[in-house]
């Protein structure tokens, strides 16, 4: 891997592994870039794999060490979103190839979001939205609900996303408790280094850290087990975080309270016994959802191949393939 661009690389090929925003990232990389792919990607992997120089990429596809040992000259992956648990990183590193993510542009919009679900699970927003539709408050009024006002909230995750959350929380002033693997010096909750502790002393839990194998199903049986009857769960951080069946089952028997789940295993399916319960709100994945979130973390997109191949380096590179070399 090399930064150094050749001359006659005025227009370095990039892959496309799926759409991301046709407005703000295909038709900027199509002005500096020979874009290949999405379409048949397979064919253009076989036909093109020498010359592909740089790859974007969003969310279901798997980019790992497989895929990169076809693409001999890959230099940067990038990858939109700040979560980059479908880029194998470790295996980028390995090869010398730069992996970028979009981070803090979507801080404020996900925290929102979070709060938004919260405060929807809490107080049952879509359930009584659908109670007037159906016509049920002619019949009588919506039934007396649970409160955020007791609370005590436990935030999984206390990095760029946990923060903007824990602000909120604490503007609607509930106590906050964190759970991550190593203390954040510039926070002054309570940190548990053992996530089940965290949950037997709080009654709500917020999850905002990364997916992948070190994380997935933190949130266990027993994890949910310690949060009680009166616990709601928060997931805004990846599906695979959570043990789906024995969320289902919790919420089933109502050993917890409620849940808000922005995020699921295998998104788009989410399992249809989740849609019999009245004690879950479904969101389709929006943490980031609106116009002016998504355009920020498309203009990251593309600002950091064009900063690479400019010879400037990455503007947000992950933390796995760190910039300058460490
Ligand atoms: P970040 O700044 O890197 O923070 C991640 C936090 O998770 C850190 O506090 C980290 O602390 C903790 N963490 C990491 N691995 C952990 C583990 N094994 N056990 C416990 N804690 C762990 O990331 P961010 O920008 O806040 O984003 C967080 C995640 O939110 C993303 O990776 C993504 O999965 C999710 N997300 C979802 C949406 C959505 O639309 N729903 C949108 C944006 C992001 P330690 O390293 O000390 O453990
Ligand atoms: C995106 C996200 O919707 O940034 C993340 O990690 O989960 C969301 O902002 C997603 O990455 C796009 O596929």
């Amino acid at each position: 891997m090399s930064s150094s661009l050749p001359a006659s690389a005025a227009r370095p090929k990039l892959l496309l592994t799926g759409a991301i925003m046709e407005g703000v990232v295909e038709r900027q990389l199509a002005e500096r870039f020979t874009v290949l792919g999405p379409d048949g990607l397979d064919a253009v992997i076989a036909a093109e794999a020498g010359e592909i120089r740089g790859l974007a990429t969003k969310g279901k596809l798997k980019v790992d060490g497989a895929l990169m040992d076809r693409l001999p000259k890959l230099e940067i992956i990038s990858n939109f979103g700040v979560g980059y648990d479908t880029v194998d990183a470790a295996a980028a590193a390995q090869r010398g190839i730069i992996v970028t993510n979009t981070p803090d542009v979507l801080n404020e919009e996900v925290a929102d979001l979070a709060l938004g679900l919260l405060l929807a699970t809490v107080r049952e927003i879509p359930q009584a939205d659908r109670f007037v539709r159906a016509g049920g408050w002619i019949k009588g009024p919506f039934p007396l609900g649970a409160t955020l006002r007791d609370r005590k909230v436990g935030i999984v995750g206390m990095g760029r996303i946990g923060k903007a959350i824990a602000k909120r929380i604490e503007a609607f002033g509930l106590p906050i408790a964190y759970h991550t693997r190593r203390p954040q010096p510039d926070v002054a909750f309570t940190h548990y280094p053992d996530l089940i502790a965290l949950a037997r002393d709080v009654d709500t839990l917020v999850l905002i850290l990364p997916g992948g194998a070190a994380t997935r199903n933190l949130v266990n049986a027993e994890v949910l087990e310690a949060l009680g009857p009166r616990g709601i769960l928060i997931n805004v951080a990846r599906g695979t975080v959570v043990d789906e069946p024995a969320l289902l089952k919790a919420l089933q028997d109502r050993t917890i309270l409620a849940a808000g789940l922005d995020v699921f295993v295998d998104e788009p399916r989410v399992p249809e016994a989740f849609f019999a319960l009245d004690n879950v709100v479904l969101l389709p994945h929006v943490g980031s959802a609106t116009h002016h979130t998504r355009n920020a973390m498309g203009q990251l997109v593309v600002d950091n191949l064009v900063s690479w191949f400019a010879g400037k380096g990455p503007v947000t590179p992950v933390g796995e393939t760190p910039w300058p070399k460490g």
